[in-house]
């Protein structure tokens, strides 16, 4: 039961971590049409979509054969009438990332002859990072200074008062909670 407390420890610390670093560190791969991968029929890539929550940062992996398939960003209007001529992306290696860097909609379609009509074709919805949110944790709010000093008497002769938890930082104290983490587990 000791052990659980490690455990929580080593969250917590990189619970800070992460906030420290403010980058999405949970970004997430997505298979497009999961194991079917990229073809042209059984999959419904509209209710794939549906099924999947798409994040800045997050990659879209799409697996094809390339002598059949491809992929092909377009605009809306071309997604709609499946037209993949000037393209803002084109993909043939058959087994295609894309990294999700903005937000709102990308289309993808398959540029062969037919394939989208016949429903190769995904629209993904990026949602901003998770951090960016409904309810990011409150950040602690820093307590007032132990002694205000009056901005406009630069003459007071009282020293300036440096409170002690002004001078654990953040980054020491991140330090010193992996010292004792590394400390409990070797
Ligand atoms: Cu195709």
């Amino acid at each position: 039961m000791k052990r659980m407390g490690v455990g929580n420890g080593v969250f917590i610390v990189l619970m800070f971590v992460v906030m420290a670093q403010g980058e999405n560190v949970w970004a997430l791969e997505y298979n497009v049409g999961d194991s079917t991968g990229w073809i042209v029929g059984p999959v419904n890539y509209t209710i794939w979509a549906a099924s999947n929550q798409f994040h800045v940062g997050d990659t879209l992996v799409f697996s094809y054969d390339k002598q059949f398939h491809n992929v092909v960003e377009v605009t809306k209007e071309k997604y709609d009438k499946c037209t993949s001529a000037a393209p803002l992306a084109y993909y043939n290696d058959g087994n295609t990332t894309v990294v999700l860097k903005k937000q709102g909609s990308h289309y993808y379609i398959c540029g062969f002859p037919g394939h989208c009509v016949a429903g190769q074709k995904v629209k993904i919805t990026v949602l901003p990072l998770p951090a960016a949110g409904p309810s990011p944790p409150p950040a602690p709010a820093p307590s007032p200074p132990f002694v205000v000093l009056d901005k406009g008497n630069s003459k007071s002769n009282t020293f300036p008062s440096v409170p002690l938890h002004q001078l654990a930082s953040a980054p020491l104290l991140a330090a010193l909670m992996w010292a004792l983490i590394v400390f409990h587990l070797f």
